[in-house]
């Protein structure tokens, strides 16, 4: 969703996708046949609560330009809006890794599902999708693109959804992209456990033909799909991430947090830059403390949970903690 450019909508009813490949996949929310799930489907029973955001570029061929900023990680977080606003713009490359009140586990049908912002069918931004048990190894949805190479698609191009399959973002706002545990089995990842997915994996696709700095599907062809965006909101835009499938039973984990918290050193961020700074949130979205250094002092918060926020430059994390 290109939120400065408006304007640019009622081109939309006269453009049409110029070039048709083979279509093979499902089309639109609401065409028959389509597999995008409603935010609001009784079928999803939870929704990712924490993020690890790293930035991408607004143009990866230019990098003086600066990182995407629009929105911030929390907007990732709990049931998707289903609007233009309330998500997180990766820009180029850009990298999200969620987490989950429970686990994700590999049950009948789609098993989670990805919600992007796109304010029409056929105004795609794609990511690739990576799952993981530990935080550490991680595994990909073979992607497919049989979008047309030839010709890029600009920063507002058209592109036709029936053309890829495993990349969020086929569908517009509102309406998830589901993911399929099952079709990662015959892969047998090693070192993941396909019942005990704890963390997932949202990468930007940049969308140039360029082989300079596009990205690549499963079958070494190259994704088309809106580029350059050179807005604040550029690259994939990450409303949320509705779970299908989890593992019943299990307890919100709640870190022992009593007195300090303190942020390791091994945490992405480079705590010698000294630009860093700690937030915590109460649930109402109320900052209750700040800090500057790599602590913070949480003896005086009420017992309840809350969120701990860090922002590094274009990274930012942000983990729910249950305050004893
Ligand atoms: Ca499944
Ligand atoms: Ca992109
Ligand atoms: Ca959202």
């Amino acid at each position: 969703m290109k939120v400065k450019n408006f304007k640019l909508i009622v081109f939309i009813g006269i453009w049409f996708p110029f070039i048709n490949f083979a279509q093979s996949f499902a089309p639109a929310a609401g065409d028959i046949g389509t597999t995008a799930i409603h935010k609001d489907s009784s079928t999803l029973v939870s929704w990712a609560n924490g993020i690890e955001l790293h930035r991408g570029y607004l143009n990866i061929s230019n990098k003086s330009l600066g990182f995407a900023n629009f929105g911030h990680a929390e907007n990732a977080l709990n049931q998707a809006e289903g609007n233009s606003f309330d998500v997180v713009s990766l820009g180029d490359s850009g990298v999200a890794i969620l987490t989950f009140p429970n686990p994700i586990k590999n049950g009948n049908g789609f098993d989670f599902a990805v919600f992007e912002n796109s304010f029409a069918d056929d105004y795609l931004e794609y990511a690739f999708v990576e799952v993981s048990s530990d935080g550490i190894n991680f595994v990909r949805f073979p992607p497919i693109s049989e979008t047309q190479t030839s010709t890029q698609i600009d920063g507002l191009g058209l592109s036709d959804c029936r053309n890829v399959n495993n990349l969020a973002g086929k569908y517009r706002q509102g309406f998830g992209t589901p993911f399929d545990l099952e079709e990662l089995v015959a892969l047998n990842p090693q070192n993941i456990d396909l019942d005990n997915i704890t963390h997932i994996k949202i990468i930007d696709v940049i969308g140039s033909i360029n082989a300079q700095f596009g990205t690549f599907d499963s079958q070494g062809n190259i994704i088309n799909e809106p580029w350059p965006s050179e807005f604040d909101s550029g690259g994939f835009d990450l409303d949320g991430i509705g779970v299908l499938n989890h593992v019943v039973g299990f307890e919100e984990k709640k870190n022992p947090f009593s007195n300090l918290i303190k942020i390791e050193e091994n945490l992405i961020f480079n705590l010698t830059d000294n630009k860093f700074v700690i937030k915590i949130y109460d649930l109402t979205g109320k900052i209750t403390l700040e800090s500057i250094e790599n602590q913070i002092n949480i003896q005086r918060l009420n017992s309840g949970i809350y969120f701990l926020k860090i922002e590094f430059q274009n990274q930012e994390n942000l983990i729910r903690f249950f305050k004893k």
